[in-house]
């Protein structure tokens, strides 16, 4: 008989700024494709279970204070801590939805102060997303959604920074996705060109060569 070739997930990836409904997409786009019979998971950054996922959430939700490097480099180890899972994952074919990743890794980071190019290295050589879709909108907007919670990084002033990095850090497989949109106007954007990528990435090999 004919040998099949297991077919690989894709990377897709959510990013942008609080309050721009990334992980309302996110948790609608896996439905959306287990729906249509793909194998797809959320996956979200930080992950808060982890020992490290613990550190991290002590000093955004609980007022315990790290020096701004030591933070940013407990983000990028609490990615390479998932990197074989959801290698592992993508290999069985399951495609990934993933609510933040590097980008806001360095985006935070750099909009606090830190060097763009020395917040970059710590993830270099992570898997690369197949996609990333930039949720955008200004942030005046986004404040009028109920405004920002008690993080430490919900303040105007930071996000409108982030912003700005964002854009900088924008590659050519990014698509801009306008967040003040209806929610369902985004939703069917999302499913439209995620099965266009699960589509292409099932035969090409996993790249573990972010900002490599
Ligand atoms: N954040 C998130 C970072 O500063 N660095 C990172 O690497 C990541 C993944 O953590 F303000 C910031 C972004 C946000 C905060 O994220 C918590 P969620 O999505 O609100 O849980
Ligand atoms: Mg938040």
């Amino acid at each position: 008989p004919k040998s099949t070739i297991l077919q690989r997930g894709a990377f897709i990836l959510l990013e942008g700024c609080d309050r721009t409904g990334k992980s309302t997409q996110a948790e609608k786009l896996v439905a959306a494709l287990n729906q249509r019979g793909h194998q797809a998971r959320l996956w979200k950054f930080p992950d808060r279970t982890t020992g490290i996922g613990q550190m991290i959430h002590g000093y955004l939700a609980q007022g315990k204070d790290l020096n701004d490097q030591t933070v940013h480099l407990l983000f990028s180890a609490n990615r390479w801590e998932a990197m074989d899972t959801l290698k592992t994952h993508l290999l069985q074919g399951t495609t990934l939805v993933v609510d933040r990743y590097a980008y806001s890794g360095v985006a935070f980071s750099a909009a606090k102060g830190l060097d763009l190019h020395w917040c970059k290295q710590p993830d270099v050589g992570l898997l690369a997303p197949d996609v990333t879709f930039f949720l955008d909108m200004p942030i005046e907007e986004s404040m009028k959604r109920g405004g920002f919670g008690d993080e430490r990084y919900e303040k105007v002033a930071l996000q409108t920074k982030v912003r700005e990095i964002f854009h900088a850090l924008q590659e050519p497989n990014w698509q801009l996705i306008d967040a003040t949109q209806a929610i369902a106007a985004i939703h069917d954007s999302l499913v439209h060109s995620s099965l266009q990528v699960i589509a292409a990435a099932k035969d090409a090999p996993l790249q573990c060569n972010l900002w490599a």
